[in-house]
């Protein structure tokens, strides 16, 4: 305990953790089971919602699941031979996270409904301050935000979408309660989250408006249920389902090629996706509309076995005119028409470029990290920022997979989380800073290597910042980031002695109370 003043000069005991943990989705359970796995105890989760699972948890629109096959979305160290389809529901991703949450006794070391508000640090005592939306403070010597990239839902900026008196209802912030079953229904969006919702309600609506900006690459999936007999199997012999997620990591890393450079494994890939276009959608017209007229890869491919099927069915009009306004009960198309309905779903993706820091975060000398990130957020290996000491992200900057499981370069950035935080422990009374010079150097070079990629190539997709640039994805191979991670250097950092105060970390279990 400490003493810790607030704005208003009021004294309160403050807990001190030696490692805060912001987040209980995949990224804060990882870390979190990992460092109890080589015996770092002393940490607490703040979780903002009341249960685990993060995006999973709060993605519940019809269809959600995942367009990575589920034993390479799921963590190494805890495979699953349950999985009851090749590509994993939102439900049993939630319900593999709370498993995970209840055989590692985490739930205990979790404190539920506590939202981050700001958190600042402290270079007298080399803590961060962490102030939560209920008036409480905490106190950590190091600060993990595990908070998730795509967290916060992008509506649009529509004249008069204020003045629509039908439901709304964006696919981030899904309203279970309310059922779409007879109603007339526009779709804003065609991304990865519309074509999931798009064929699940459209057997259901009277008719659905599905308002298209820019057509996407969609392949199909090849879902299918996973047997019981397959699950018997798995479990009785963990080395083939071992083998079989290693063969999936393989060829999911095999068409990366195809994506990162615009060669003519991206026009065999073109042509897949054409022909797969041409066999479902016989209307050459509604064809036309669905063609995309950019480089595939640029933005995320999509995978869908029912998404165009459900495009050529009587009661879906694909609108490809851009949205003019929307009124009390219709949305106004730039060609003069007039859509009514009934409800208008937003699948229109995540404020990404401002996603790593949606709260005040002061580094050393009160710098902003929204300041420093305004033109485009950076890291070094994407989990630790110059002038915000101790504080390690999960899923920060240039960390996001093209083309594969974004658990994998989880597993890799905890793997450095974990020497960083050993290092931090055995120098007591310090705190580790980024050398400016390090993290410049590392993005001048991953900048670099961003020229000429297909992702650079011309498209507006939520890679980019506005000025272009690339902030959100790792330009290469997942093996050659996971290498990246591997090692701590000392030297990169500058050790700054403080005086001590706080009883000596890392040598109690801190608990969520
Ligand atoms: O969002 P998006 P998402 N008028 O940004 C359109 C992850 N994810 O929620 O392409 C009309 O991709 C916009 O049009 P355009 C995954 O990483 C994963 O679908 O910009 N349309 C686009 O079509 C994914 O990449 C899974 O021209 C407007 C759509 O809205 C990320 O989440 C499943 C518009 C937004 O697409 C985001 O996917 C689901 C406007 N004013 C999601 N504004 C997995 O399976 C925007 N759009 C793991």
């Amino acid at each position: 305990m400490s003493n810790y003043k607030n704005k208003t000069n009021e004294t309160f005991n403050v807990v001190i953790d030696d490692v805060a943990i912001i987040g209980a989705g995949f990224g804060g359970l990882g870390v979190a089971i990992r460092m109890q796995q080589q015996g770092l105890n002393d940490f607490v989760i703040y979780e903002r919602a009341s249960d685990v699972g993060g995006v999973w948890r709060d993605n519940v629109y019809p269809g959600a699941a995942c367009d990575v096959p589920s034993h390479l979305y799921s963590f190494s160290f805890e495979p699953n031979p349950d999985w009851g389809r090749a590509f994993g529901p939102q439900e049993e991703i939630h319900r593999y996270l709370q498993h995970c949450a209840d055989k590692y006794k985490l739930r205990d070391k979790i404190r539920f409904n506590s939202s981050l508000s700001d958190m600042a640090f402290c270079e007298t005592s080399g803590v961060w301050n962490l102030n939560f939306d209920d008036g409480s403070q905490r106190q950590a010597r190091a600060v993990v935000m595990a908070i998730g990239a795509l967290n916060i839902p992008q509506y649009p900026e529509v004249s008069g979408i204020d003045d629509f008196t039908g439901k709304v209802m964006h696919t981030a912030e899904w309203d279970k309660n309310y059922s779409l079953d007879g109603k007339r229904v526009g779709v804003i969006g065609t991304g990865a989250s519309a074509i999931q919702v798009v064929p699940s309600i459209q057997a259901k609506v009277k008719s659905l408006s599905l308002f298209q900006r820019t057509p996407p690459w969609v392949m199909p999936k090849s879902d299918q249920s996973l047997s019981p007999a397959r699950q018997r199997l798995y479990r009785r012999w963990p080395i083939l389902q071992r083998a079989v997620r290693n063969f999936q990591y393989i060829m999911m890393e095999s068409v990366l090629p195809a994506f990162i450079w615009d060669s003519f494994l991206t026009r065999i890939g073109e042509s897949i996706g054409r022909r797969y276009l041409r066999k479902v959608v016989r209307d050459p017209i509604l064809r036309e509309k669905l063609s995309p007229k950019y480089s595939m890869g640029c933005k995320r491919v999509l995978l869908s076995d029912d998404y165009y099927p459900a495009l050529t069915r009587g009661n879906v009009n694909v609108c490809v005119e851009g949205i003019d306004k929307i009124d009390e009960t219709a949305i106004h198309t730039s060609d003069g028409q007039r859509h009514e309905v009934d409800a208008i779903v937003f699948a229109t993706g995540f404020k990404v470029p401002v996603s790593g820091a949606p709260i005040p975060i002061r580094g050393v000398g009160g710098r902003l990290l929204e300041k420093d990130w305004a033109i485009g957020s950076e890291a070094y290996k994407g989990v630790v920022v110059s002038g915000y000491p101790n504080m390690l992200y999960v899923m920060g900057p240039n960390t996001g997979p093209g083309n594969t499981s974004v658990i994998f370069y989880i597993e890799s950035q905890i793997t450095y989380i974990l020497k960083y935080l050993k290092a931090l422990r055995k120098n007591q009374n310090t705190y580790f800073d980024l050398k400016p010079m390090v993290q410049r150097e590392f993005n001048a070079d991953i900048q670099e290597r961003f020229k000429g990629t297909t992702w650079m190539s011309g498209c507006n997709s939520w890679y980019l910042t506005k000025d272009g640039k690339n902030t959100t994805l790792w330009p290469g191979f997942s093996w050659q980031y996971h290498f990246t991670t591997k090692h701590f250097s000392a030297a990169e950092y500058e050790f700054v002695s403080v005086k001590g105060g706080a009883e000596e970390f890392g040598n109690s279990v801190a608990t969520a109370s």
